[in-house]
């Protein structure tokens, strides 16, 4: 089946299912039992290949095929539950059209070839940019879905081998400003904490995430103990009322990018009412001033440093006089009685207190700033790094936290360190075996950077590994024409065929999932192991190997000396070396392959839960709490002003545009949207107006409406008093829909600590068509 035939029978079975459309999340369940064999099912462990949860799953494997699925009761992740991706995620194997054979572009026709002669075309296509134009005209842009191994190989490829930073990872998209966050407040990369918090928390406050849908699994954690335990409050702090809020004991709206005022609005009150830990903030925090009026980078090679100059406590107290709540009332669009409620929470000496938050803070221009302001709130009170208390970053991808943030396949980033630490270059160097001078110091692109640089010309090759750019960057026409112009040369390797394969000049059929061997780590520091169980459909490859072929082929033989056998094993063996001590050892091999899944650091056979607290955690000195991530051993509180936005609402494009996902679909639905079930649920975007907004433009659900922004337009469906709804002067609109390409509007303005992009605030005109 062709693409072509593929796009028309979504759209057939989206008329179809137009009452399915109706009861969003109702599941039409007559497929599912179509499949189910007669003979005995074998059950084998994996992580779940969708979100960032990581919960662990069993696959009924029958006759060569992967049937059914269960939640993992072994996993302490899930204890034996899914969500409905999960549940399903087996069937996402079996789309019609998997790529099955490698299709190279031949006078503007995709004909099929060999493997062997795919990858030869790549590697001479890499020698030959390379010859032409120098290194850095040759770029690698790969995934949070990319497994350890993956990442693991990309890196040691271009960095090591090749000798350019031109690697990335779709996770800048996503996670980075976490990882800048948690490096500007503690000097190192991710949680303290993890998901056994929940357990112990009586109050939960969502900082502007979706946990009903995103991370379903988790948020059932949090509301069984409400359940059970009665003292338990869920705080919802929102752009828009989403399952989240009205499964939540509060629901808070506040004006896009208002976020960064009601945080200091906290801190003010937390100050002025004398809960600050006095001898928490004492002992192990330190004061810290960056720069201000930071920009954001939507001009091309757009350049940042930031700076920390020492305050004391009294200019910090100074600074948040401009946040008393009753002045940012009409800046965040909250009521000042309800931040001192929210505060009061964080005050509350005898309540345990976890913030949790995701995309709305970090797709953010100040996606730095907001990630350290809720850092600020949990180090002033003291509710860190304890069962209960904790500020905890969720991950959205199932190895965002394991590949791109602890392999580090991002430009500026070496296994377990920086390129431009001398120190770490000399450690890649040596287990890497290769000469130091052939890691580059300075890194190049970031995401957004690197398009522009195949835009211009500076980068001519581009990878494209387990993510579907041309459908989920922003400002996507500019991005798209990049990639069409002439002579670059693209190469994507992926499981189906999606936008980005369209515009392919050679597309590599994928080993997914369960087909290959990898391991993936979650949002907790759980790092978890799969086998291979199915064999890859024709001539797919794992992207690992690959990576290795065409690695071998570019003559570094040296640098890939594993068996395709055992490559995996011997990848972990080699990858873990970067990784020894207390402060990030992890589990071996043997153990990965024994346990549901093992967090780091793994010290003597043990797993640590709370880093940063002696009580739990070896590396700390003395028993006491210890940011060891920090000279000093004291975590930083930053003054982070709020800034506004790039665009904003105005006379000519009156609106907010919103954008992010639903349960039923992952990201560009290549996947799920091959999932009958799935599909049927949600079978195409729209565009989620506020109900008093569509009465004033006469828009009713189902009407056709046009969307236009300063950078592109669309034609959907409204949705209108469904599943969720934004705030009045606010649409929201879903990107799983590959035939309505939100990004064609959204804006490339970037955090420019981060460098990550903010999908949640452009400036849109509504229309009824
Ligand atoms: N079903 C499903 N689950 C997924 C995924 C999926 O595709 N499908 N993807 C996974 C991935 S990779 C990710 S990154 C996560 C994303 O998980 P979430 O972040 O939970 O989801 P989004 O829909 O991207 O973002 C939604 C929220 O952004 C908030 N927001 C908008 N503007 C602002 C603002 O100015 N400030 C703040 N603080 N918040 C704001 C809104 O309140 C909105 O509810 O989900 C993961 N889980
Ligand atoms: N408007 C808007 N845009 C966004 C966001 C948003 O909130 N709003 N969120 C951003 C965020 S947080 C994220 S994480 C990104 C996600 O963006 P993408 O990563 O671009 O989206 P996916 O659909 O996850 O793409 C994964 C691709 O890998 C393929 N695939 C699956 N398994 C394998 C495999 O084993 N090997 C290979 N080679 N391919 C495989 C799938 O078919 C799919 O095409 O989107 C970003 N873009
Ligand atoms: S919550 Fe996430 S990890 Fe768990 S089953 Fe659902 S998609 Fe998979
Ligand atoms: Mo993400």
């Amino acid at each position: 089946m062709n693409r072509r035939i593929f796009m028309k029978r979504l759209a057939a079975a989206s008329a179809f299912s137009a009452a399915a459309s109706m009861f969003p999340g109702i599941i039409f369940a007559e497929e599912q039992n179509s499949n189910v064999p007669d003979g005995p099912i074998s059950w084998k462990k994996s992580p779940c290949r969708f979100c960032g949860v990581g919960c662990g799953l069993l696959i009924g494997l029958a006759n060569g095929k992967a049937v059914a699925v269960k939640g993992d009761p072994k996993s302490p992740v899930n204890k034996g539950l899914c969500c409905v991706k999960g549940y399903h995620s087996v069937m996402s194997l079996y789309g019609e059209d998997r790529l099955t054979k490698p299709l190279v572009r031949k006078n503007g026709r995709m004909v099929e070839t060999s493997m062997e002669e795919a990858l030869d075309l790549v590697a001479d296509k890499m020698k030959e940019t390379i010859a032409k134009y120098g290194k850095d005209s040759v770029s690698l842009y790969g995934s949070g879905q990319w497994t350890i191994p993956d990442g693991y190989v990309a890196s040691k490829l271009m960095k090591g081998g090749i000798g350019t930073n031109n690697l990335e990872a779709n996770a800048r998209l996503c996670m980075a400003s976490a990882v800048t966050g948690f490096i500007s407040s503690f000097g190192m990369d991710e949680p303290m904490g993890c998901y056994d918090d929940i357990d112990h928390a009586n109050v939960f406050v969502l900082w502007g995430n979706n946990m009903a849908e995103m991370h379903p699994v988790l948020f059932s954690r949090i509301l069984d103990n409400r359940l059970k335990r009665g003292n338990v409050k869920v705080i919802d702090l929102a752009t828009r009322t989403t399952r989240t809020s009205v499964a939540a004991d509060r629901s808070i709206l506040f004006k896009p990018q208002g976020d960064l005022a009601i945080a200091n609005a906290i801190c003010y009150e937390i100050i002025q009412n004398g809960w600050v830990n006095r001898k928490f903030v004492e002992s192990h925090c330190t004061f810290k001033q960056g720069k201000s009026n930071i920009g954001y980078g939507l001009e091309d090679k757009f350049k940042f440093k930031d700076e920390a100059k020492n305050i004391s406590f009294e200019e910090f107290k100074h600074f948040l006089n401009d946040y008393k709540p009753e002045n940012v009332e009409d800046l965040t669009g909250v009521s000042a009685k309800d931040i001192k409620y929210l505060a009061s929470l964080f005050g509350d000496p005898n309540k345990k207190v976890m913030s949790l938050w995701c995309m709305g803070a970090n797709q953010h221009t100040r996606g730095t700033w907001i990630n350290n302001l809720i850092y600020n709130i949990h180090l002033l009170t003291g509710k860190i790094s304890e069962p209960g208390n904790g500020p905890f970053s969720l991950t959205g991808q199932p190895s965002a936290c394991g590949t791109v943030r602890e392999v580090g396949t991002l430009t500026h980033k070496l296994p377990h360190g920086v390129v431009a630490n001398e120190k770490d270059r000399k450690m890649a160097a040596e287990i890497w075996q290769v000469p130091v001078e052939n890691i580059p110091a300075k890194p190049s692109y970031h995401t957004v950077e690197m398009f522009r640089a195949l835009d211009r010309g500076d980068i001519r090759f581009m990878w494209i590994q387990v993510t579907n750019p041309l459908v989920t960057m922003p400002k996507l026409n500019r991005y798209k024409a990049a990639t069409e112009k002439e002579d670059r040369f693209i190469v994507v390797s992926d499981v189906y065929p999606t936008p980005t394969t369209e515009i392919a000049d050679v597309i590599l059929p994928s080993a997914m999932w369960i087909e290959r061997e990898g391991m993936y780590g979650n949002s907790e520091r759980r790092t978890q192991h799969f086998e291979q169980m199915l064999e890859p459909p024709g001539e797919a490859m794992s992207d690992t190997w690959q990576l290795i072929e065409v690695g071998r082929r570019l003559g570094y033989e040296k640098l890939f000396p594993w068996s395709q056998e055992t490559h995996i094993e011997e990848i972990w063996k080699e990858y873990t070396r970067f990784h020894k001590g207390k402060k990030h050892g992890m589990a071996s091999y043997e153990v990965l392959k024994d346990q549901p899944g093992v967090q780091w650091p793994f010290v003597d056979g043990k797993e640590t839960k709370w880093r940063f607290n002696g009580k739990y955690d070896p590396a700390c000195k003395d028993g006491g709490f210890d940011f060891y991530g920090k000279p000093e051993g004291k975590a930083w509180i930053w003054v982070r002003p709020y800034e506004a936005p790039p665009e904003s609402p105005d006379n000519d494009f009156p609106f907010w545009l919103n954008t992010g996902r639903v349960l039923e679909h992952w990201h560009t639905g290549s996947m799920t949207r091959r999932v009958p079930v799935l599909h049927r649920a949600v079978p195409h975007s729209y565009v989620e107006l506020n109900p008093d907004d569509a009465t004033k433009l006469n828009i009713r659900t189902g009407d056709k409406v046009k969307l236009v922004s300063r950078r592109g337009e669309i034609v959907l469906p409204a949705s209108v008093n469904q599943r969720a709804q934004p705030t009045r002067g606010q649409v929201f609109v879903p990107f799983f829909d590959e035939a309505l390409l939100i990004n064609q509007l959204t804006l490339d303005a970037f955090c420019p600590i981060s460098k990550q992009p903010d999908y949640k605030k452009c400036a849109v005109r509504v229309e009824k068509v």
